[in-house]
């Protein structure tokens, strides 16, 4: 037997026809909206970009037979991974060449550096096909580089003119899109004839607004890690020995820890938009877990799981307090990187923070301690991603036990195991979902460029509907901004969205919480991703969304 070249599965997923809304279908005419504002700080928004702000919304309906004008693309993948990213390019370049069979797609090569280093490549069909409904960014890789300099910005013309592009898309994160927006008003400013469009991709959740549901990869990354849970939770109940503790990707935002939630029933899940807003400290927080593995204990149940959002720590004001200190103090600190072992590096700290921030620092484990000083991301933010707030409540967890045992209120036994999700998870085949939701934004995409549009978001909405009934169009990014405080300087910036307190979905946790955490359980097994089989499995959208449309 010869060794595989293809799982049978991505044989099979070749073959996958992604559902187009009924407006993408056939020929597309742009239905337009009345002129828009930004979110908030409207006179500074419109004084930064006066010939993006105000543009209407963009719904598609059907139209008549059209002729478009050659236009070349470029596109870019910004950031972190995130499954469907293959499809948008492939739904670009399905529509691209469906609009004027003279069109050709260029792929920036690592990120938005291949725009300014002019790294490229032509996408044809062919290559394309070789990564329609895949995971992964590997058609052209990714990378973080910001593109928020007039140097990139004419860069990035220059290759456009010599390759004779008409217009970039730039899938990413709020940052990567509002440096889109940016980037827009600028080649506008310029007269470079070169139109920008964002498409709403991170894992995370945190780009979304009236206009963009979702971003895409949630559902994926959010559909692989609750699998994993429900695994968990299973052999939990049935080895009946340890907690779990298991920590969740998400940067700031708890989405993926709550969406996870709702799909799998954990015992806890701390949400950390809610410990800041009780102002909870770290010792509160590690309290109200005690508590539940104490009364589960009380019935004999020594075994459970806890969610743990990945940016957790950052929103305990101490820690926060702390994470802002040490990232002024490290930022660009050559003092401190020239310093060879662990102990120098934390008595340098130690002798710089403000006497609160170091008692703080002085009471976490050495480990965590660490963590919080490792190298900063390209924005100077610690990299949540790198702490392990999972041992850290683990160890907490463990020491208040032992009091509560010496004072005989704790009877049980601790025996806990700690757990990661994230990378597992942001390059799985796409579900039926992200294949559908990318595909139609990559397409979409193509008509607002066709149709001469820029500053626009790729924008497909109605997402719990059949996706026949969705609705497609774009959102000028400028109606998502705000004015922020940046290392230091106001900025125009697409405000992140945190999970809502008031939300659907976190009321409906908040709801059941105490029910999951009881000695009853009502652990979910939500199973892998289904890609073939009845609708009602295999294109369910997320209880987020499903919560969050009154379903
Ligand atoms: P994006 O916001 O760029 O989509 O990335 C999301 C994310 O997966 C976060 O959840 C995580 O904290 C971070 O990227 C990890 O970054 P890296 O890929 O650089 O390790």
């Amino acid at each position: 037997m010869k060794p595989m070249i293809k799982s049978p599965l991505q044989i099979a997923r070749f073959e996958y026809r992604p559902k187009l809304p009924a407006s993408l279908k056939g020929q597309v005419a742009l239905s337009l909206g009345v002129p828009t504002q930004s979110v908030a700080d409207q006179s500074d928004i419109k004084a930064l970009f006066p010939n993006t702000y105000g543009m209407p919304l963009i719904t598609f309906e059907a139209g008549k037979v059209k002729e478009y004008p050659v236009k070349n693309v470029g596109v870019i993948l910004s950031g972190g991974q995130a499954p469907g990213g293959h499809n948008v390019i492939a739904g670009l370049y399905d529509g691209l060449k469906k609009l004027n069979p003279q069109n050709r797609l260029y792929g920036f090569l690592g990120g938005p550096s291949g725009l300014i280093e002019h790294q490229y490549i032509e996408l044809t069909g062919e290559l394309i096909d070789e990564y329609r409904n895949t995971g992964g960014f590997d058609i052209i890789g990714s990378g973080r580089t910001k593109l928020e300099e007039e140097w990139q910005y004419d860069k990035g013309a220059e290759i456009c003119k010599k390759l004779d592009i008409h217009a970039i898309v730039i899938i990413g994160g709020d940052d990567s899109n509002t440096n889109a927006c940016v980037l827009a008003e600028y080649y506008l400013q310029k007269k470079t004839g070169i139109q920008v469009i964002g498409c709403p991709k991170t894992i995370d959740g945190d780009l979304k607004n009236e206009m963009i549901e979702t971003s895409f990869g949630f559902d994926t990354a959010c559909k692989v890690y609750s699998e994993l849970i429900g695994n968990i939770q299973r052999d939990a109940s049935s080895a009946k020995k340890y907690w779990h503790f298991i920590r969740l990707m998400g940067r700031s935002a708890s989405h993926i820890a709550l969406e996870c939630a709702l799909q799998s029933q954990p015992n806890i899940c701390i949400i950390s938009e809610e410990v800041e807003a009780k102002e909870m400290t770290l010792s509160q927080v590690v309290e109200d877990v005690v508590q539940v593995i104490v009364k589960r204990a009380d019935h004999g149940l020594n075994f459970g799981t806890i969610l743990i959002p990945e940016g957790l720590i950052e929103f305990i004001p101490a820690m926060k307090k702390l994470i802002a200190e040490l990232n002024d103090l490290l930022a660009h600190n050559t003092d401190f990187n020239a310093l060879n072992t662990d102990d120098e590096k934390r008595q340098y700290v130690k002798g710089l923070l403000s006497k609160e921030s170091c008692e703080v620092y002085r009471s976490l484990p050495k480990g965590i301690a660490r963590q919080l000083t490792l190298d900063r991301d390209p924005h100077g933010n610690v990299q949540v991603s790198l702490i392990e707030t999972e041992k850290l409540l683990i160890e907490m967890v463990a020491k208040r036990l032992a009091q509560l045992k010496a004072e005989g209120v704790y009877k049980g036994k601790f025996s806990a195991i700690n757990h990661f999700f994230g990378y597992e998870g942001r390059c799985a085949i796409p579900s039926n979902f992200d294949a559908d939701y990318t595909y139609s934004l990559g397409y979409t995409a193509a008509v607002l460029i066709s149709e001469g549009k820029t500053g626009y978001m790729s924008s497909v909405r109605n997402l719990t509907a059949p996706a026949a009934e969705w609705i497609a169009g774009g959102v000028p990014i400028t109606m998502m901004m705000n004015m922020e405080r940046r290392h230091g300087k106001m900025k125009p910036v697409i405000q992140k969205a945190l999970v809502r307190l008031d939300g659907a979905p976190f009321r409906f946790f908040a709801t059941y919480r105490d029910q999951w955490a009881g000695e009853t359980s009502e652990f979910l097994y939500p199973g892998p991703i289904q890609y073939y089989g009845p609708s009602e499995v295999c294109d369910l959208s997320t209880r987020t969304l499903q919560l969050e449309s009154g379903k």
